[in-house]
């Protein structure tokens, strides 16, 4: 029996991108460990990856095509031969396309894998196909709308100045949970004599490990800012130097906004006393290099994307952005290392064809537009489960006339609605490239196991498909290896040709953003902009969220888990088993006022829908807000409905975003147990 150990890179939508070493014994993968010699890991993976072999070997696993043979949503199949599933979906596609036009097919994708290639190879095919185009703004299109209004196209922080800050400010991330090498960095910082801050909406396992949590209500973190300015401009502690050298619209913005906000006024808001908000601005001004590491929780509201883009005044006030350590940090942007056209192909586009929000599958599946959605194609999402107003997503999954095709490595939420149902591989199957969001390590990698079962990769899929489909270009006949190797084969100044040969042997690289100066704006002005004339909001102000207008008396937080990430890994036992159930954390007062006792069943409800939990009362969640953890998938829960069947399909106020978080329940006792 070999056994050889084989380097890959962890797929998952998470900012640290690890690399993994991954164990290999007669084609399985037995044991998946961190990557010492990677430059983030470390040797540290998550409790989500630790066990990743009993996901790439689930007996839950799809071993083959599957059709129908029940209800939509039952989960009632039979397996069909490869042949015959894309015989079946070509032909049907050909017809719908001939009566309706290729846009009434829709894909639906997202973050399954984050490798270069098998994320983007759908777009190729649905260009081609002429098919109605997928607006991907679920998870943070508010928070780059934000950043982008103040500091336009400026180049991140160095992430790894973290640990050179003396102030880390952990704003709506919960990086215990989301971003454990952040966490571990902003505690090598404090260890170094930083303070460390977290800014959440309930105590999160970050914040008990901070010096200093502040609890805040639900999208009130404008507020917050908006009033740790002001203070810092009646008491004089600002840079007046560097605001005259660096920022755009500074008096205008004292002058019309934050004259307005003292804390007083903020306080009701944001939900801190006015006397926390006038020591925050105090400490923040006194840290030398305070560094605000932002999330993506604070930007899924109404007034999402205004929230980030006034806490990134904050900086441009105080001046921290000339130390090293010191500045916001929403994420970093790789775009320029490599040139993903080759892979989305734009060009096959015969004309841009229509945009669908994500945001809103419920409306696009359920108002018919023109031409209807009378298909739907899902790959490495799991909608059914993580779109909002689920109520709404599962009546259009039901429609009979809609053919829905979901290509999967489990059989989801979604799954469970498809006409037919096609086995993916997991990353380990399959040979990618990936590169990050959280910093600039790049890798990659060759797969380490041949395909489980019948399973094929997104890319191998598309390659079917295009044949199926009778089309002859070359392009659709490549392997993946090919196309890593078109975005390998491009110039650029992230990486030279060490670099590039280091990746093209699997080794880890650190890209290398092109060189900008600190305190070098790339915007219009040249300066950081607070004030800019280009948003339909000129100067950032206090947004109202959406859902404080919906009428109901508790802010309910979706939140994140350790041991899930959106709604994978339900399938590991181990993993479900430590989130113990879907669960609601109310606050005991809460609990008591409407006659509720921790561990019975409870229903929320607002005007989207009704929703199961076991009730837990803890002090975590404060009074008037109610949290759960996870996007659990239906077959483990209490009710017939998650999480997002209370979440909304409006839109943040820019960005296009979700609102996921932007929800107002009522909790009653469940009085009818079956
Ligand atoms: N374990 C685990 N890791 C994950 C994920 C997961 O589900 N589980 N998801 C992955 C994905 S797709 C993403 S996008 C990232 C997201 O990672 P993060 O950026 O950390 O985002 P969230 O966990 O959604 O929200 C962060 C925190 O913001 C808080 N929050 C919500 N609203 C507000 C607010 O108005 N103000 C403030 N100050 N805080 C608020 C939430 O309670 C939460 O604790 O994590 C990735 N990593
Ligand atoms: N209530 C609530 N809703 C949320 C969130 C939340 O925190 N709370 N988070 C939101 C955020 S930030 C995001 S990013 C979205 C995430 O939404 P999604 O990207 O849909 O994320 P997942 O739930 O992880 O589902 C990914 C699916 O892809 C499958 N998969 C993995 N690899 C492959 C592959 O190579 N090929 C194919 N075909 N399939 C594969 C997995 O089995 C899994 O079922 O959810 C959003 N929805
Ligand atoms: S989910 Fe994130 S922390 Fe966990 S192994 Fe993957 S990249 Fe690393
Ligand atoms: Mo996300």
């Amino acid at each position: 029996m070999s056994l050889k150990i084989v380097r890959s890179v962890c797929p998952y939508d998470c900012p640290d991108t690890c690399g993994l070493l991954v164990e290999v014994k007669d084609g399985h993968a037995v044991r998946v460990s961190g990557d010492p010699a990677h430059p983030i890991t470390r040797g540290l993976l998550c409790p989500k990856m630790n066990h990743y072999e009993r996901t790439v070997h689930s007996p839950r696993r799809l071993l083959t095509p599957l059709i129908r043979t029940g209800p939509k949503g039952e989960g009632r199949f039979e397996p069909l031969s490869w042949d015959e599933a894309i015989e079946r979906i070509c032909s049907c596609w050909k017809g719908l396309i001939a009566s309706h036009g290729g846009e009434c097919v829709l894909p639906y994708s997202y973050a399954g894998t984050m490798g270069l290639v098998q994320r983007n190879s759908g777009h190729p095919f649905f260009h081609k196909l002429g098919a109605s185009r997928l607006e991907r703004t679920i998870c943070s299109s508010a928070k780059e709308a934000g950043w982008k209004a103040i500091m336009g196209e400026t180049t991140a922080m160095d992430p790894a100045e973290i640990e050179k800050s003396d102030l880390v400010i952990l704003w709506g991330i919960n990086a215990a949970s989301t971003s454990i090498h952040v966490m571990r960095d902003a505690q090598t910082a404090r260890r170094r004599g930083a303070r460390l801050w977290a800014i959440d909406t309930y105590h999160t396992p970050t914040c008990e490990a901070a010096d200093e949590a502040f609890i805040v209500s639900p999208g009130g973190d404008g507020a917050l800012a908006l009033g740790m300015m002001h203070v810092m401009v009646r008491e004089g502690l600002l840079d007046r130097a560097f605001i005259k050298d660096n920022v755009f619209g500074f008096e205008e913005f004292t002058e019309k906004v934050l004259n307005r906000c003292s804390p007083e006024r903020m306080s009701p808001v944001c939900g801190l006393p006015a006397a926390v908000i006038e020591r925050m601005a105090r400490e923040f001004v006194a840290a030398k290099a305070p560094f605000i590491r932002l999330g993506s929780g604070l930007s899924r509201y109404g007034n999402g994307a205004m929230t980030v883009r006034t806490i990134a005044c904050l900086p441009a006030l105080s001046g921290a952005w000339q130390q090293p350590g010191g500045g916001v940090l929403t994420g970093t942007s790789t775009g320029g290392a490599f040139p993903l056209h080759r892979v989305t192909r734009e060009d096959f586009m015969e004309r841009p064809t229509r945009l669908v929000s994500m945001n809103q599958l419920g409306a696009a599946l359920t108002e018919l537009g023109d031409p209807p959605v009378m298909s739907l194609y899902v790959y490495h999402s799991n909608p059914a489960a993580v779109a909002p107003d689920q109520n709404a997503v599962i009546k259009g999954l039901e429609r009979n006339n809609l053919f829905t095709v979901v290509h999967e490595r489990f059989l989801t939420d979604t799954a469970r609605y498809a006409d037919i149902v096609l086995p993916a591989t997991s990353s380990l199957e399959q040979p990618d490239l990936y590169r990050c969001y959280g910093g600039y390590q790049s890798q990659r990698c060759a797969a380490a196991i041949p395909p489980v079962g019948q399973a094929k990769s997104n890319w191998d899929l598309f390659s079917l498909l295009a044949a199926g489909m009778g089309w002859d270009e070359p392009f659709f006949r490549q392997s993946p290896d090919d196309l890593v190797e078109q975005l390998l084969d491009f110039d650029t100044p992230w990486r030279d040709a060490g670099l590039t040969k280091n990746l093209r042997d699997g080794e880890t690289v650190l890209l290398t953003p092109p060189s900008k100066s600190r305190c070098s704006w790339e915007t219009p002005s040249g300066r950081i902009e607070i004030r800019n004339d280009r948003e339909s909001e000129p100067l950032p102000r206090l947004l109202p969220t959406h859902a404080e207008g919906d009428g109901f008396p508790l802010r309910l937080q979706p939140a994140t888990t350790p041991y899930a990430l959106n709604s994978s890994f339900y399938e590991q036992d181990n993993l479900r088993d430590k989130q113990e159930c879907m669960a609601l954390m109310m606050h005991p007062k809460d609990a008591a006022a409407r006659g509720l006792a921790d561990g019975q069943r409870v229903t929320a409800y607002n005007g989207h829908g009704e929703v199961e939990f076991v009730l837990k009362t803890t002090k975590r969640a404060p009074a008037g807000t109610v949290v759960t953890e996870g996007v659990w998938w239906r077959e483990f829960i209490p009710g017939q409905r998650g999480v997002n069947a209370l979440t909304s399909q409006r839109l943040t106020d820019a960005g296009r975003g979700s609102t996921l978080y932007d929800v107002t329940v009522d909790v009653r006792g469940k009085t009818d147990l079956k």
